[in-house]
């Protein structure tokens, strides 16, 4: 009931209304607490943001409203639907686009109706389709003022400060975890030089910066029922200055896998050739003359970096006591690790597979 209660309060903020009419917690994400709404006939989502993690909402919320806009005004160009083709924020009754209380700090979408967020591409297609809405995204970032963005995480994608965190994390071993994960451990541990190979060639600009969406999953773009098009790239908590190599990772970390990102049974996970070639060539296909020899050189290991990266992620999370990704089941964390890990291992032991597949694209 108090669920209720604080969701329709939060509502209230934004629309006038008596009671919702349905409300149904989504529980794809593991950032943000977020519900479908559905208001005098209309579905909204309604997101309370997690300001443990976001500490500075405001500034979140002003990358987001101006990347929607700006995604707007070019939709409207292309004379295609607003309302589907990005996120559209609502205007809280004091004209901000959030909304804050004692019980936290709130966001309105409007739902973008007849398309779905997948956790599998679950028909052939699927995920080269969504490459192709996020290569487009990327692109279409690329004409945007950088300058307006506020860092909504620092070191967001950092691997080396990532390194660090997670040793940090071994040192402390606040949970008391740190014996039950020595080979997870010495696996990390084993990658230290590797972890600098993107950041320090952004830093001396062998890669370009760019604008970048930096959480790419298949679950942040929503696929047309209609059409199996990938309509709308969500989730734009992370947008910020990065690396193409990013997005290009992230996505094949969580999509090119043969599992979930939680199984158990790691006989079951690997990265599989077929998905990443779909990838590949619908992002690839969208970055022809954009992306740079480097940067084509790096794609694997971005690949590699994403999914090393989230793995020592999920492992300090693990050893904090699991306070940073939300969890269903104790252990989640550690096995979210080990599916990364075992990814890892695959995609370097079968690397001029991939790097093959890359090369017929470009
Ligand atoms: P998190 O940051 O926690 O991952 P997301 O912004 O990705 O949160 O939202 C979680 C899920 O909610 C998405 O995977 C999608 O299923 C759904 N969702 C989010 N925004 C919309 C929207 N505007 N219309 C329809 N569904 C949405
Ligand atoms: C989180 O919010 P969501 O679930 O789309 C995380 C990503 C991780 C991902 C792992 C802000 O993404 O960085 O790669 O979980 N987002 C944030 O599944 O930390
Ligand atoms: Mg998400």
């Amino acid at each position: 009931m108090e669920r209720i209660n604080n969701i329709t309060k939060a509502c209230k903020a934004f629309l006038e209304f008596d009671t919702i009419e349905e409300i149904e917690n989504i529980p794809n994400g593991h950032i943000n607490a977020t519900d479908r709404v559905k208001i005098n006939g209309r579905n909204y989502i309604l997101q309370r943001i997690n300001t443990t993690i976001f500490k500075d909402p405001v500034g979140l919320m002003n990358n987001i409203s101006s990347v929607t806009e700006f995604c707007r005004n070019k939709i409207i160009e292309a004379n295609g639907d607003p309302d589907r083709e990005t996120l559209t924020l609502l205007k809280a009754n004091d004209g901000k686009f959030y909304h804050e209380n004692e019980n936290g700090f709130y966001r309105m979408y409007l739902f973008i109706t007849d398309a779905t967020c997948y956790n599998k591409a679950e028909k052939a297609g699927m995920f080269g389709e969504s490459a192709k809405a996020f290569g487009r995204f990327q692109n279409l970032l690329a004409e945007f003022d950088a300058t307006v963005l506020t860092e909504s995480i620092k070191d967001f994608h950092n691997t080396p400060v990532r390194f660090q965190n997670l040793l940090n994390a071994i040192e402390a071993d606040k949970a008391g975890r740190v014996a039950e994960c020595k080979d997870e451990i010495d696996f990390y541990l084993a990658r230290k030089e590797f972890c600098s190979v993107i950041t320090d060639r952004l830093a001396d600009g062998r890669l370009p910066t760019r604008v970048t969406h930096n959480d790419t999953k298949l679950n942040n773009v929503m696929i047309d029922d209609v059409t199996g098009s990938g309509i709308c790239v969500i989730d734009l908590d992370t947008i910020m200055p990065g690396s193409m190599l990013y997005d290009f990772g992230d996505s094949i970390r969580f999509g090119a896998s043969s599992a979930a990102e939680d199984e158990k049974d790691l006989s079951k996970v690997y990265c599989v050739p077929e998905l990443y070639e779909e990838y590949a060539a619908g992002f690839l296909g969208e970055m022809k003359g954009t992306i740079t020899e480097e940067e084509v050189k790096q794609l694997h290991n971005g690949a590699i970096m994403m999914t090393l990266e989230c793995g020592m992620r999920f492992l300090t999370d693990y050893l904090e006591g699991d306070t940073y990704f939300r969890t269903h089941y104790e252990g989640q964390n550690l096995d979210r690790t080990r599916t990364q890990l075992t990814l890892v291992k695959d995609m370097e032991a079968r690397r001029d597979l991939f790097e093959g597949i890359i090369k017929k694209y470009i």
